[in-house]
C-alpha cells in the first residue's frame, strides 16, 4: 500500500512539472523574456527610440503627400493658364462669342495685303459661322467709332470660280439677308469678275459688297478660340 501512494504521488508530480513546463512555453513564446541586463532605463530608451522610428515614418509619409499635393498645385496650374489662354483674346482684339474680332482701323491695304497682316497676328480675315456671328460683328464695327464711309475686308472671296463665294477657312459663303446688301437696288453680290472679294460696305450699314480685290479698306481680323 505504501508503494502504491508513493507511485501515484510521483507520476502526479511529474505531470504537473509537464503541465507547468508547457505553460511556461507558451508564455515565453508570447512574451520574450527580458534580456537579463534589462533595465527601466533601457526599457524608456526602446519606448523612445520606438516613438522616434514612427515619427520617421510619419514624417516620410507627409513628405510624400506633400509631394503629391505639389504635382497636383502644378498641374492645376497649368490647367487653369491654358484656359486663360483659351478663353482671352490678345493684344486688340475683342472676345465676341467663340471668336477675337480686331478691326485694324489704322491700316487700308487691299484684300491680299490686309489677309497678310491678320496672318501675322496669328489669325486670318474674318469669317461668319451664322447669322448670330454676323451681327456680333456689325455691333463691334458700330462700336468702334468708324466712319460711315469706312469699308472692311473680310475672308470671303469667289477668285477662282466666278459666282462661287467661299470663306477663306473653305466653306461656302452664305448669299442673301442678313448678309448682303443692295448696290443700285440690285442685292449684291453683282459686280462680277471685277470684284472679287468680300467686303463690309459702310456705306450701305456695313453690310456685305463684292469689291475689286485691289481697293484698299481696313482689315476685320479675326483669331477662333475654337474648333
Ligand atoms: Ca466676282
Amino acid at each position: 500500500m505504501r508503494l502504491v501512494v508513493s507511485v501515484f504521488w510521483m507520476v502526479a508530480g511529474t505531470a504537473w512539472a509537464l503541465e507547468e513546463n508547457s505553460v511556461d512555453n507558451i508564455y515565453d513564446e508570447h512574451f520574450s523574456p527580458l534580456h537579463p541586463n534589462c533595465t527601466q532605463q533601457s526599457l524608456t530608451d526602446l519606448l523612445l527610440l520606438r516613438q522616434e522610428v514612427l515619427l520617421k515614418e510619419l514624417k516620410e509619409a507627409e513628405q510624400v503627400s506633400a509631394g503629391i499635393l505639389r504635382e497636383m498645385v502644378h498641374i492645376l496650374t497649368d490647367k487653369a493658364s491654358f484656359m486663360s489662354r483659351e478663353v482671352s483674346c490678345p493684344g486688340n482684339f475683342r472676345k465676341l462669342g467663340d471668336t477675337c474680332l480686331y478691326l485694324a482701323k489704322e491700316i487700308d491695304a487691299n484684300w491680299e495685303a490686309a489677309r497678310v497682316f491678320c496672318q501675322d497676328l496669328g489669325g486670318d480675315l474674318a469669317v461668319f459661322r451664322d447669322a448670330n456671328a454676323f451681327a456680333e460683328a456689325l455691333g463691334y464695327i458700330k462700336n468702334s467709332v468708324v466712319v460711315k464711309a469706312t469699308t472692311v475686308w473680310v475672308g470671303g472671296r469667289d477668285h477662282l470660280v466666278e459666282g462661287e463665294w467661299r470663306w477663306v477657312s473653305g466653306e461656302d459663303m452664305p448669299r442673301g439677308t442678313p448678309y448682303w446688301g443692295d448696290y443700285n437696288y440690285v442685292r449684291e453680290p453683282a459686280q462680277g469678275t471685277t470684284a472679287n472679294c468680300a467686303a463690309m460696305h459702310g456705306p450701305d450699314d456695313f453690310l456685305i459688297h463684292d469689291r475689286g480685290c485691289q481697293e484698299k479698306y481696313k482689315p476685320l481680323c479675326q483669331i477662333k478660340l475654337k474648333n
